[in-house]
């Protein structure tokens, strides 16, 4: 089966709300060892872009909303296995605490992202949605984390993100965390203008930012220390 047919079928899976369609399309996925990052981006997230712009449009309504996470959900089941099997380095790249901001349920994205930091070295604690950001920091001390990474998919969940770094800074620990935000209204702009370390625009991105963060951030305290 070609690679485009099956993306395709990822995609109508998310947006025909059929979780039937879209098991049997990510088994295609592995049995013809397409690359599974390019099947959720160009299959199962182009759907969840598709679902989010009817749900603004008003031709669908809350519990279609629920059932895409639901069909995204369990079509990641089948996946995850897969993924940490097929690309897991071993190592100890450093490790993470992310999570979703205060007030913010939406977790698909942000669970993709820590799969991901796993298979790429990463220790990653996940604590979940709708978490405060003295929480964030309480979790970093707690596990010794390197990085911190805000997922935010509402404009009201943002200052979340400027919240955590506001309370580093009013800590005097700003320098002892890399914060990394993302989600569907944040950008580069905004990393900048609360003084994130990082921006990722998708996991993929959230992965190499976090190498590069972290392999500076190495090479500064080898300098420091010698
Ligand atoms: C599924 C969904 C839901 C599900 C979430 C289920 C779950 N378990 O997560 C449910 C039904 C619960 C839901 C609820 C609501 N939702 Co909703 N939802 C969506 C939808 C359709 C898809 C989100 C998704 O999972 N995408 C797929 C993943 C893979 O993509 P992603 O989340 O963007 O993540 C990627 C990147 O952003 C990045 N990333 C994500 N996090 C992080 C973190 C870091 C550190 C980094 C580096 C990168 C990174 O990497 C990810 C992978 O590539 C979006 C539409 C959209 N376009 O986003 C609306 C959307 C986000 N929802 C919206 C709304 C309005 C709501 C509700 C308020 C609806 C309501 N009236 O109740 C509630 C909010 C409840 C709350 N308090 O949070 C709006 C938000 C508008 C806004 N900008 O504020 C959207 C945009 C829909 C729309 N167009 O109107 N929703």
């Amino acid at each position: 089966m070609k690679k485009e047919a099956i993306f395709e079928d990822l995609f109508r899976a998310i947006v025909d709300l059929d979780e039937e369609k879209g098991r049997e399309a990510v088994n295609q996925l592995i049995k013809e060892k397409l690359d599974l990052l390019e099947g959720i981006e160009k299959g199962l997230s182009r759907g969840m872009e598709v679902i989010g712009e009817r749900f603004e449009k008003l031709e669908i309504y809350l519990p279609e909303l629920i059932m895409a996470g639901d069909v995204f959900n369990s079509v990641m089941e089948t996946l995850q296995p897969e993924i940490l099997a097929r690309d897991k380095i071993v190592g100890k790249r450093g490790t993470v605490v992310i999570g979703t901001a205060k007030g913010d349920i939406h977790e698909i994205g942000k669970d993709i992202v820590a799969m991901l930091l796993k298979t790429a070295g990463f220790t990653v604690h996940n604590i979940g949605k709708d978490v405060p950001a003295p929480t964030f920091l309480e979790e970093a001390k707690k596990v010794k984390a390197d990085i911190i990474g805000i997922s935010s998919l509402l404009t009201t969940t943002m200052l979340g993100q400027k919240d955590l770094i506001d309370i580093l800074k009013a800590e005097g620990i700003r320098d002892e965390y890399i914060v990394m935000i993302g989600g569907g209204p944040t950008s580069q702009a905004w990393a900048d203008k609360i003084g994130a370390d990082g921006y990722g625009k998708t996991a993929k991105d959230a992965v190499s930012v976090a190498l590069e963060l972290i392999s500076k951030r190495k090479t500064i305290k080898e300098r420091s220390n010698g």
